[in-house]
């Protein structure tokens, strides 16, 4: 039993799961507190969420590759969504700490600016709340099929117009590689590169996770997934700019210039 709960204890994604909603509730229940009491100073509950959100948000870092392993497809697009919208968004949770911080220290000495930083920290504090709410909306869904009332995130394909379609790869016709690409820590590098006609460009899949090259014009050039220390290659036979992501990670963007 306690041997259990020390297994547990050790596993960042249960640490995550555990210390994640608190600078949500902590917040939830200062911003009630701040409420009530509007014009006087001194919030716990504050001064514990931004305690709270610090370690939330290292956990979750900690936690992404083990959740990663564990999720399956439309998993890894909400995961991958959950933690763009935390990097997102985790300002806005600093951003109440140092307020917080702020409207304890300077009515010291000012105590007319009590009522005003109050009022600040209550209005980013219900911003950040509904932040928190926002990411949270996303990592349910990861491992939660259950929850999943709408389809997986995509990224968006609007801004990335048409400008060429992608030639069609001919079989067994890859030239050796005269342009690299390293695929490492959930990003293409270098995110663009720039190729002559009839040049080949070589994937080298150096991170933790498989990852694809998906070019994301008409989906007939697709590497499918490239795992761990492989590399998959392509030849260009026609100029044109053609942008490509993974299928895995849909944030992950890159995109090939072939003058
Ligand atoms: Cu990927």
């Amino acid at each position: 039993m306690i041997e259990a709960i020390l297994r547990d204890l050790r596993q960042p994604e249960y640490i995550h799961v555990l210390v994640n909603p608190l600078p949500v509730y902590g917040l939830a229940v200062g911003l009630i507190g701040l409420f009530i009491s509007i014009c006087q100073r001194s919030r716990p509950a504050m001064i514990a969420a931004l305690v709270a959100v610090r370690p939330a948000y290292e956990y979750g870092e900690r936690a992404y590759d083990g959740v990663l392993s564990m999720a399956d497809e439309p998993g890894r697009a909400w995961l991958a969504s959950h933690k763009a919208r935390a990097e997102n968004l985790i300002w806005f949770f600093y951003g109440v700490g140092v307020l917080s911080v702020i409207a304890l220290i300077i009515p010291i000495k000012w105590p007319r600016s009590s009522l005003w930083l109050a009022l600040a920290v209550l209005t980013v504090g219900a911003i950040s709340l509904g932040a928190g709410g926002y990411i949270a909306y996303a990592g349910g869904r990861i491992r939660h099929r259950e929850f999943r009332n709408e389809p997986p995130p995509q990224q968006a394909t609007a801004s990335t117009a048409r400008e060429t379609s992608p030639p069609v790869q001919q079989a067994g016709s890859v030239a050796p590689a005269s342009a690299w690409v390293t695929i490492q820590a959930l990003k293409y590098l270098p995110e663009t590169i720039e190729i002559r006609k009839g040049e080949t460009v070589e994937w080298d899949n150096k991170d933790l996770t498989p990852h694809t090259v998906t070019f994301q014009t008409s989906g007939d050039v697709n590497s499918g997934s490239i795992d761990v220390g492989m590399s998959w290659s392509h030849t260009f036979t026609q100029a044109g700019s053609y942008p490509y992501f993974c299928t895995f990670h849909p944030e992950m963007k890159a995109t090939v210039v072939v003058k």
